[in-house]
């Protein structure tokens, strides 16, 4: 029996990394984000080893969302894993100054997108009563930090649906499980500070920050623990850091 798996942001960062990961594994996967020419890289890329559909869609766009996964062919239809990877910052601005629109673009994609996607996927799930969602949290879902505000407010957010869609899904026997990094080199930074990329270098500079690698790892371990286990919140951070706010550099 294939088993699908269905990863937003894929075409960079943690979601290109799980993406080859989990191909290893076996699973077919649906990769899904806004860079189409990223994706079809990424397909050429896996496709010898498992089946890869791509799907263009932008995770703000409820419309968009919907109608790309009720695309998918029947026989991608039953997805078994939910990587909720999509999700962003932009900007880090005390409150006083920061802009609306930075606060409405990671309103949207890191809740509304990761709850529109949700409920595209979840409902073939319940009907299964087979399924594991996984959400791409944040060290910053945990902790605030100066500066990082709305961002927070948005990951603390993740942290709440994850413990919420774990409740919900008890029933139907969906394992539902978050995990939680701290600092991890990808183009996080280069997008939080809108191309700035020396300031952007400077965030993983002076010591040893995670690599996409290292989550997409941890995220193989999830998926291949037995039926009974569920990883239901890990925070995972660089030796280097001990919280948001305390960083070891050379
Ligand atoms: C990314 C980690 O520390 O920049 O979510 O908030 S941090």
């Amino acid at each position: 029996m294939s088993r699908i798996a269905l990863i937003t942001g894929a075409s960079s960062g943690i979601g290109k990394a799980t993406a080859m990961a989990l191909a290893e594994e076996g699973y077919d996967l649906i990769i899904c984000g806004r860079r189409k020419d990223a994706l079809k890289e990424l397909q050429d890329r896996l496709h010898k080893q498992v089946k890869v559909h791509v799907l263009r869609f932008d995770v703000r766009d409820k419309k968009e969302v919907k109608e790309a996964i009720h695309s998918l062919p029947e026989d991608l239809k039953k997805i078994d894993i939910l990587v909720n990877n999509a999700g962003n910052a932009h900007g880090m601005d005390p409150i006083h100054s920061g802009s609306l629109e930075d606060w409405d673009a990671m309103i949207d994609i890191n809740i509304k997108g990761l709850l529109y996607v949700s409920k595209a996927i979840i409902p073939q799930m319940t009907e299964r009563r087979h399924g594991h969602i996984i959400n791409i949290g944040s060290i910053a879902g945990k902790e605030v930090y100066p500066n990082g505000n709305v961002y927070s407010a948005t990951k603390h957010a993740v942290d709440a649906i994850n413990k919420g869609m774990r409740m919900d899904l008890n029933d139907y026997g969906i394992k539902v499980g978050a995990i939680n990094p701290g600092l991890v080199e990808t183009g996080f930074s280069e997008v939080r500070f809108k191309g700035d990329s020396e300031r952007a270098r400077s965030v993983y500079e002076g010591y040893q920050p995670l690599k996409a690698e290292d989550i997409a790892e941890i995220i193989r371990f999830m998926v291949t623990r037995p039926p009974h286990v569920n990883i239901a919140d890990l925070m995972v951070l660089p030796t280097a850091q001990a919280s948001s706010t305390i960083l070891k550099k050379d």
